[in-house]
């Protein structure tokens, strides 16, 4: 094959490869696809990470308005289902070649359903990197598209929105080369013992592009590499 139609391939695999967050698992149920989550057609990243569609997503991948708000008990975990299309199963879920973080995010608002999520309030609450020499991301695809998160016990009730995130860095040894595909779930949480005050961060400002978790070489690493995840530290319940 020649040089040209080689790179045509990969390019037309890598852009059939995204995934979205189409399903929310929470309280053992799990809810139809875009049921209260604000899900695009198009299946694209985000790969400017000043821009405020890195809070919930937008152009180019622009995304519907949900009525529905997901009740979700505190201490439980839940699922975020992860497809390749809104029209995917459980086998195709991105392609595997697809290697980075995952993580998910909270953030506190008044009303679920019209909070842009830009801006301040944001926490993290779940994160995987690279361990045992496997990435995050092919934990989620061989878990059928299942990213476990767990939901603190000791935040306070009320609405948040729930921004899960799955990061590609097959490309991301230049500048935006990193994929980041994140979806932004409605949620109304019970059962929390409103005990803790998580400190929080704004998104855009969660990530720089020169991060070391986000401007890598991952195939020049030694096996048993320390990977940095991105974003602000894990909150934890004390
Ligand atoms: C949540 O999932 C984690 C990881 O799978 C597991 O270790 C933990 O026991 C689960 N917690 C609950 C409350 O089910
Ligand atoms: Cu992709």
């Amino acid at each position: 094959m020649k040089a040209s139609v080689v790179l045509a391939a990969i390019t037309a695999s890598a852009a059939s490869a995204h995934t979205i967050f189409t399903q929310l698992t929470a309280d053992g149920k799990t809810y139809g696809v875009s049921y209260g989550i604000r899900t695009p057609t198009y299946d694209g990243p985000q790969t400017n990470v000043n821009s405020n569609n890195m809070a919930c997503n937008g152009a180019p991948n622009p995304t519907r308005p949900s009525d529905k708000i997901i009740p979700v008990t505190a201490g439980t975990n839940v699922s975020a289902v992860w497809r390749h299309t809104l029209e995917s199963g459980p086998n195709d879920v991105m392609d595997a070649g697809h290697k980075g973080p995952v993580m998910a995010y909270l953030k506190k608002v008044s009303d679920a359903k019209t909070d842009s999520g830009v801006g301040n309030g944001w926490f993290k609450i779940q994160e995987g990197g690279y361990s045992n020499g496997k990435w995050a991301t092919n934990v989620v695809i061989d878990n059928k598209g299942n990213q476990v998160i767990p939901i603190p016990s000791c935040i306070a009730n009320g609405q948040y929105l729930l921004r899960a995130e799955m990061v590609a860095l097959h490309g991301a040894r230049s500048s935006q080369g990193a994929q980041l595909y994140m979806e932004c779930a409605q949620i109304e949480v019970t059962g929390g013992t409103g005990t803790a005050t998580p400190k929080t961060y704004s998104i855009p400002g969660i990530y720089k592009a020169n991060d070391p978790g986000l401007l890598i070489d991952i195939y020049s690493q030694k096996a048993n590499f320390q990977y940095v995840i991105p974003g602000p530290p894990l909150f934890t319940c004390p």
